[in-house]
């Protein structure tokens, strides 16, 4: 609420700056943007209607693969927020040499490393804390960087903790969390070359995620990569990025959460680890720019789930599963004096494949049909392969009275998770739809192509900034579970869940909608500015509205501020969600409106003060996209939507040398 973006192209947040404990929370403040939040440090970016895979997410340029297959470990969980410097939507489509694949959105994020010192050796960095009163929740974290005008090395570190978090009908139990996360970093600036190396961990454990069936007992992974670019010579620059990850994952039922009868007892032991690599070239044209490129990106997944009280029970949830991804770019932009051109296309395959999946210790004709899945699977053609282009052209157009214009055509596509394909037993493993329903993969599924105009302006006269954009985008093939016709599957989810599984399925689709940012200063020293964001999604073959869309919703700040001292109020309101989706049985969510302060206070140049007050008139309220409650023994009862937190102050102490 401190950074709210009015950028017309590039959407960007300081996150650092904000009092935050999960960074895709920033998100609320980006015209468009939203963040489907499973748990406390578990949000899936949202943007336009998509989310999830959809939308790509990089930090510092590079994608990291999720261990969890419910995205317990979403990719924005490893950008803790105190050490995350910036995180940036590109406002409308994404152009293709952003990320291989983007269908629905691009999200950037840039960790804390520290800055090269042009005066010679120096160690710089901060130390600082932040309190949130409502569940004791702290998170805490430093850099320390050692630099001179080529060389830096640099440490950051997070330490995120908290108990149970109390809204104004009870505590949501669990919601826990405990997150480590640090960073070492070596960079190189050159005249010609720079580079970038670093090595990093995730820790997270017994963290609450009160809208999936289990909870996080750990997360472990290890990150490492490097960034190099180099200028040839006047005319080309090359730049090449390598990044690998590896994660180890726990979750269960009866750890955090009131637990089930011991037979019911579940822990799913999951791994995740993958490699990206990529070069492209920037070559300077007459009046032009070429960029072309390679990248390859390899993911592996595997899923056990046992039940600790007995030994003979294990299912193969994911077995050996590969997804990899070649693909090839060219964009042209042109910069001229009364615009810019950009077209881009991007040459994609993607490649799946999964091993052999079995269960055993399941009892009677649970045990029977599981087998007859299994065996089913076993025999099927499992190694997939999509090819497809996808096209971006954007026009920028600048007139002398301020005004910017831009109209964006894409073509983009994006081929199945490997959840939506190799869900072999109807499992709630669907990277965080958190629907409650069981779900089962198709193997014959298609890609996804979206079809997407966006028509925008920005205008940023005197005192007034405004940027408004409309968007429709047509999906052809879009992927998402419909009732099932595998008679075993559903006599395996009905037992399991009391309802039949759903499968994941090619139907069509279309989403618009609108958003704005705007900013007008009224003085020096106050401005008010707000947003404003609107996407529906329906299907196009049958009658159904697409699932879990944020509801319509705006946001209206006032802020002063002077040299050392900046106090913001804002409100932020969401309309009713009646546009839900019948295919899940998704339920509505009444409107609401809450009320936010802040105040940051810098009594010196390295001093920072922070306080804020979330929901100052204690307000009930339910977030849409949150989720609907899936753990016992909470005050929210199994099955009702949870509830946002009650009026909750925070303060936080940051000191910079
Ligand atoms: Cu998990």
């Amino acid at each position: 609420m401190i950074g709210r973006s009015v950028a017309t192209g590039l959407a960007q947040i300081d996150v650092d700056r904000e009092m935050l404990v999960d960074t895709a929370t920033v998100l609320k403040d980006i015209p468009g943007a939203n963040v489907n939040a499973n748990g406390p440090v578990t949000g899936i970016a949202q943007y336009r209607g998509m989310y999830g895979d959809r939308i790509s997410v990089v930090i510092d340029h590079l994608g990291v693969v999720s261990g969890g297959p419910n995205a317990m470990d979403a990719p924005l969980s490893y950008v803790s927020p105190m050490i995350t410097e910036a995180l940036s939507v590109v406002r409308g489509i994404p152009s293709v040499s952003l990320a291989p694949e983007s269908i629905g959105g691009h999200v950037s994020t840039k960790l804390s490393r520290g800055e090269f010192s042009a005066a010679g050796p120096e160690l710089s960095g901060f130390v600082g804390s932040r309190y949130r009163a409502n569940g004791n929740v702290s998170t805490s974290a430093g850099r320390l960087t050692l630099a001179n005008e080529s060389h830096k090395l640099s440490l950051v570190a997070e330490l995120d903790d908290g108990d149970t978090v109390s809204t104004p009908v009870g505590e949501i139990r669990p919601s826990q969390l405990h997150r480590e996360r640090s960073d070492l970093s070596y960079g190189f600036a050159g005249d010609r070359f720079s580079a970038l190396l670093f090595a990093g961990r995730l820790d997270t454990d017994d963290t609450g995620t009160s809208a999936l069936p289990m909870d996080i007992r750990f997360i472990d992974t290890n990150l490492a990569g490097a960034r190099a670019t180099v200028v040839l010579n006047e005319i080309a620059s090359l730049e090449a990025n390598i990044a690998w990850n590896d994660v180890e994952h726990l979750m269960d039922n009866f750890g955090l959460r009131q637990a089930p009868m011991a037979p019911m007892h579940r822990q799913s032991f999951t791994t995740g680890k993958g490699t990206q690599a990529s070069i492209a070239a920037a070559i300077a044209l007459p009046g032009s720019t070429l960029s072309v490129g390679i990248d390859t990106t390899t993911a592996d997944h595997d899923a056990t789930v046992t039940n600790p009280n007995n030994a003979m029970f294990s299912i193969q949830n994911f077995a050996d599963v590969e997804r990899d991804v070649l693909s090839l770019f060219a964009e042209w932009r042109r910069s001229g004096e009364h615009g810019e051109l950009e077209v881009g296309l991007r040459a994609k395959r993607v490649e799946t494949g999964s091993g052999n999946v079995g269960s055993t210790g399941m009892m009677g004709p649970m045990g029977t049909n599981a087998a007859l899945l299994a065996d089913a699977f076993n025999l099927a053609d499992r190694n997939k392969s999509w090819n497809s282009v996808d096209a971006v052209v954007k026009y920028h157009w600048l007139i002398e009275s301020g005004t910017e214009w831009r109209i964006e055509l894409g073509s983009k596509t994006r081929a199945p998770s490997y959840q939506e394909l190799y869900l072999w037993l109807p499992m709630q493993s669907t990277g965080g739809l958190a629907d409650g329903r069981s779900y089962i993969g198709g193997l014959d599924l298609d890609e996804e192509r979206s079809n997407e105009i966006t028509i925008g302006f920005g205008r940023d006269v005197g005192r007034v900034t405004i940027s408004p954009q409309v968007f429709y985008k047509r999906v052809d093939g879009y992927i998402q579970g419909v009732p099932s016709t595998n008679m075993v599957a559903n006599m395996v989810a009905q037992m399991m869940s009391g309802n039949p599984a759903l499968q994941f399925s090619n139907v069509d689709a279309e989403i618009y909608g609108a958003d704005i940012a705007w900013k007008f200063e009224l003085t020096d020293q106050w401005y008010l500015d707000g947003i404003a964001s609107y996407a529906r999604g329906k299907r196009t073959d049958v009658d159904d509205n697409l699932y879990r869309l944020a509801p319509p919703n705006a946001s209206i700040g006032a802020t002063w501020e002077n040299d050392n001292l900046s106090v913001t109020t804002e409100i932020v309101a969401y309309t009713k969600q009646d546009k839900v989706s019948v295919f899940n049985n998704e339920q509505r969510t009444p409107g609401y409106e809450l009320v936010n302060a802040a105040l940051i206070w810098s009594p010196t140049d390295s001093l920072r003060v922070e306080a804020r007050v979330d929901n100052l008139l204690d307000e009930t309220y339910q977030d849409h996209v949150a989720g609907i409650n899936r753990a016992n023994g909470s005050d929210i009862p199994v099955g009702e939507r949870l509830y946002g937190a009650e009026r909750t102050f925070s303060a936080g102490l940051i000191w910079n040398f």
